[in-house]
């Protein structure tokens, strides 16, 4: 008997043929000049084709939504023909891609910012965290509030995301409202002290990101479309006076929104499962009506159990994913895993991002 984690799940017209997906992974592999995806990367993700559904590493929607170098865009010709091959390649494989499309806020630095100028935020509230910057680590900058009529723009950008990922032959696009960047900021009151239509209430706070869906299932049929949240992580110095109520709202506009999926950070992001008291995920699993993606240190065994129980549809894979291009039929056959190098996550090139073995070097 198969474990249900190997079986197919239909999202809208999009049938994806096992419930393993690949995380969304930020490598800092793009080329420098113009931050465009390369065939390296290409490679790279047309190796994990098997995975159920990819969805890429976190993509700036603008030059304004960078937050770290090599970070890839989807804003430029350039990206855009980056990406089709991309997609080519993973399609090639036979694979399923979406685009994370990403915004960082005030996580970032102005060296990385047109101009010089100062990252944009919901409030003038400096994220205590590092990015990393040409000259290494550093401090995120203090940033500036976005004036509300400026807002508009930013979804404007967004939509323009999601009409360069589809230009890309992308299946579809994840929005990142998590880990403490632009959506999330506005989202959480650790963030937003805005006193304008986009700040205060919870129905105020969560109006970019109602906005912004609507933008990208004007692009794309609304089932090819998710949204990362992360309630309860404190990562980039996030925080909510009551993460349930905030998170159930926004749960609610992915409702509205008619989306495919949710995708929940479960615990604090990449550290620990561990929820603060009041916590209760079954809340927002039950909340949502479309497939319900669970992330943050899930192995063979949890993963399996989690989908039998019910208590998730889909679950993604990170750091096993950047060891193990085959992570699905491994998975299946229960067989050992590759060991993730922390040393080459962030930067560099082939080394430990591309040759990390298969168990079947033809299969690969
Ligand atoms: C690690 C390093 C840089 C960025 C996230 C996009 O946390 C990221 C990220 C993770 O979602």
């Amino acid at each position: 008997m198969s474990d249900k984690l190997f079986t197919p799940l239909t999202l809208g017209t999009l049938t994806l043929p096992n419930r393993v997906v690949m995380a969304p992974l930020t490598r800092n592999r793009a080329t420098p000049e113009g931050d465009v995806p390369n065939p390296l990367i290409a490679e790279y993700y047309a190796q994990r084709a098997t995975a159920g559904l990819i969805i890429s590493e976190g993509t700036q929607i603008s030059p304004e939504g960078k937050g770290y170098i090599q970070t890839p865009g989807i804003y430029s010709p350039r990206q855009v023909d980056g990406w089709t091959k991309v997609t080519d390649a993973v399609h090639a494989k036979g694979g399923r891609i979406f685009a994370q499309l990403w915004h960082v806020g005030r996580v970032s630095h102005t060296s990385l910012q047109p101009d010089g100028q100062a990252p944009v935020a919901p409030s003038a509230i400096t994220a205590r965290t590092k990015t990393f910057t040409p000259a290494g680590f550093a401090d995120a900058s203090p940033p500036r509030a976005l004036e509300t009529a400026e807002v508009e723009r930013v979804v404007d950008d967004f939509r323009k995301a999601a009409e360069n990922a589809k230009a890309a032959g992308f299946d579809g696009v994840e929005l990142h409202g998590a880990n403490g960047y632009l959506i999330d900021q506005f989202l959480r009151d650790g963030s937003n002290t805005r006193t304008d239509r986009y700040g205060g209430s919870v129905e105020n706070r969560t109006r970019l990101l109602a906005e912004v869906l609507a933008a990208l299932t004007s692009v794309f049929p609304s089932t090819r479309v998710g949204v990362r949240f992360s309630p309860f992580s404190t990562f980039s110095d996030m925080s909510d006076s009551d993460p349930m109520t905030t998170f159930s709202a926004a749960i609610a506009r992915a409702n509205d929104a008619g989306l495919g999926y949710v995708h929940l950070i479960e615990g604090d992001t990449g550290v620990s499962r561990a929820l603060p008291p009041g916590a209760d995920l079954g809340v927002f699993r039950k909340l949502f009506k479309g497939a319900y993606l669970a992330n943050n240190g899930y192995d063979r065994a949890s993963a399996i159990r989690a989908v039998e129980t019910g208590a998730a549809d889909l679950i993604a894979f990170g750091r096993p994913f950047i060891a193990n291009p085959d992570l699905v039929q491994r998975l299946e056959r229960n067989a050992p895993l590759n060991e993730p190098q922390p040393a080459t996550f962030y930067g560099g090139g082939a080394e430990g991002y591309t040759d990390y073995p298969a168990l079947d070097a033809k299969a690969a």
